[in-house]
């Protein structure tokens, strides 16, 4: 295949307050040995794009190294390191946020901690991400992409759909009981209603406005809840469960969403914290209400390759589809600025060469 020497890029100038992506031609990169070269068709815009471009981690020593963002990123391989065995030239791959780990240190090899290792790179934060049209990413670690799943439904499940699912699981909430979703009508969290109804959770949405009511309804929340219009969530919630929900996954990177949270508990009643303000504050109740109610307050960081695997097969049988907001490189600031006004029902994606 005949690979450009340049190709378009949506650069991230200055991280900050003001950071914005100017569209640029630079470089097409060549793998190493180890690596893949993907030409990327499409990449999911996810709200850590949103913080890394706006810097609002630096506080907690996580800026963008990088100079491109983005972790949703699917294409077609088009060239292959010589010690990759996994991928072939015609292959689809994806690209996530965990870009590669070290594979050898006790979190990569144990099976089920990967997420942890010390070595790892992060698309779109310390390495290349997938606001480019060609990536190299390890050819270890990538992601195949399988049939039934197109390339632009695909992006959106790598991180958002992904970080869903496992902090579904991490609540251990059962079929039949009742999940409470603050942030249920953004990205991670319009995926989470679909992914808890098809592990058979019963699901009370929580977000602001009309719009992202009715996408909450469509994918199947049997409540909706407005946080904006709502005087009472926790009394509301415990109307509706008798004892309280038996799990909050808070995807809402808010402060006012996680201090909510236990309140929503019924006993022994777990929140998972997914979402990641940039305000520096504690997850989790008072003493009293956790020792009283038995309550768990854990966190859940993206997904290992396995559950990455599994969140795609949901899509690929129909069980869980993304609602996308289609646009090109030139509509990501205007993307931001709308997830900023929390005025982005569903993902945003981005089509890379149009
Ligand atoms: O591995 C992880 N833990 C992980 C992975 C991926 C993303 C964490 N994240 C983090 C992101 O960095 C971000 O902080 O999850 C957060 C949500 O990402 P997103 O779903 O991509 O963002 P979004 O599409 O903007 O959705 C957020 C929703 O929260 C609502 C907004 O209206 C929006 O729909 N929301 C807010 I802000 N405050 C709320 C509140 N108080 C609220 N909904 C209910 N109650
Ligand atoms: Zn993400």
């Amino acid at each position: 295949m005949g690979i450009p020497q340049t190709q378009r890029a949506a650069v991230v100038e200055q991280p900050g307050p003001d950071g914005k992506c100017v569209i640029k031609e630079i470089p097409v990169p060549v793998p190493n040995d180890d690596e893949i070269l993907v030409k990327l068709s499409w990449s999911g815009l996810c709200h850590t794009d949103v913080h890394l471009i706006k810097g609002d981690w630096g506080n907690m020593g996580l800026n963008m190294t990088a100079k491109v963002s983005g972790h949703e990123g699917v294409g077609v391989v088009v060239s292959v390191g010589k010690n990759v065995k996994r991928f072939q030239v015609g292959d689809r791959a994806g690209i996530k946020w965990v870009a590669d780990t070290c594979g050898n240190c006790e979190f990569c090899t144990n099976g089920v901690d990967e997420l942890h290792c010390a070595r790892q790179h992060n698309s779109g934060a310390t390495t290349e991400g997938t606001f480019q049209q060609y990536v190299t990413t390890s050819g270890r670690y990538a992601t195949k992409v399988p049939d039934g799943v197109s390339d632009e439904e695909a992006g959106p499940i790598l991180c958002g759909g992904v970080t869903a699912y496992t902090a579904l699981k991490r609540s251990e909430v059962k079929p039949g009981q009742w999940v409470v979703l603050p942030g249920a009508g953004g990205g991670l969290g319009h995926l989470a209603i679909q992914y808890a109804k098809a592990m058979g959770m019963r699901v009370i949405a929580i977000d602001g406005g009309n719009e992202k009511g009715e996408l909450c309804k469509k994918l199947g929340a049997e409540v909706y809840i407005d946080f904006l219009a709502e005087k009472d969530i926790a009394a509301k919630v415990m109307e509706l469960t008798m004892y309280g929900a038996h799990g909050v996954v808070v995807t809402a990177a808010s402060r006012a969403a996680y201090e909510m949270a236990p309140n929503l508990l019924r006993p022994r009643g777990t929140v998972v914290c997914v979402g990641l303000p940039k305000d520096d504050f504690r997850a989790g109740g008072t003493p009293m209400q956790m020792v009283l109610k038995k309550l768990n307050v854990v966190g859940s960081v993206t997904a290992t390759m396995k559950d990455v695997d599994e969140a795609l097969e949901f899509t690929a049988r129909g069980l869980v589809k993304p609602i996308l907001v289609k646009g090109t490189m030139d509509d990501i600031n205007s993307f931001v600025e709308k997830m900023l006004a929390g005025q982005l029902p569903g993902r945003a994606v981005i089509d890379l060469w149009a």
